[in-house]
């Protein structure tokens, strides 16, 4: 088995994991899939501002925010139909590196333009043994990491198309965002942008409750 890096304690980096034909493989997959459940922008709670990324989902629970919170849902928000299936190519990077049950979820956040994701944590799952795997494709990002709390040193790392990275153990609850996006440095995504691909385990075992 091929293993990456370890960035961090928890955090394992995988440099184009996906290589070119790959990548356009799974975006064409992704863009298929994108028809049937369209991006949208979400919404923050309480402020009800958009968000800078569009997004949509895969799988049988999709990620929503919306003006009464966030959540897990089975269905898209936009048009009520249920999410389409997560990718087979990203199925089996989950059960090549992850050892957990079967990815719930596959977030797909689009970055175009100025879009960027502050500072948080992934904390609506109910399942924080399981890591969560990341996917990018598309322009580069600066990807930022710290600790559990808001506050403290955080550290940063050039996300390009292809790369893959798992966030485990000591750094599931690490505070996360994209500081920002280099606009033309792939030429992958039609109108250019970056697509980020995030696989989360969401309830506690197979037995869905
Ligand atoms: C570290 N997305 O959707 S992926 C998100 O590139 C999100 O779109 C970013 O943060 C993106 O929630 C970063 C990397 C990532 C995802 C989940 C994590 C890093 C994480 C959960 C815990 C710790
Ligand atoms: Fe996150």
């Amino acid at each position: 088995m091929v293993k990456g890096i370890a960035l961090l304690p928890g955090v394992m980096l995988w440099r184009e994991k996906f290589s070119r034909d790959e990548q356009q493989a799974l975006l064409d997959d992704v863009m298929l899939r994108l028809q049937s459940a369209p991006l949208y922008r979400p919404r923050m709670p309480v402020s009800d501002k958009e968000f800078s990324v569009e997004e949509s989902n895969f799988g049988a629970l999709g990620w929503v925010s919306d003006k009464t919170g966030y959540r897990y849902q089975a269905t898209h928000p936009v048009t009520g139909q249920p999410w389409p299936e997560i990718p087979p190519a990203l199925m089996d990077l989950w059960r090549e590196i992850a050892d957990a049950p079967d990815a719930e979820c596959c977030l797909v956040n689009l970055y175009r333009g100025s879009a960027r994701m502050g500072l948080h944590q992934d904390k609506d799952e109910r399942n924080f043994s399981a890591p969560v795997v990341s996917v990018s494709l598309g322009d580069e990002a600066l990807f930022r990491i710290g600790g559990e709390t808001r506050k403290g040193p955080t550290q940063s790392v050039m996300l390009s198309s292809g790369d893959v990275v798992m966030f485990g153990g000591l750094a599931r609850l690490a505070y996360h965002g994209i500081d920002r996006v280099r606009p033309g440095s792939s030429s992958l995504i039609p109108g250019g942008g970056r697509i980020n691909l995030t696989l989360r385990r969401v309830t506690p075992s197979a037995l869905r409750t």
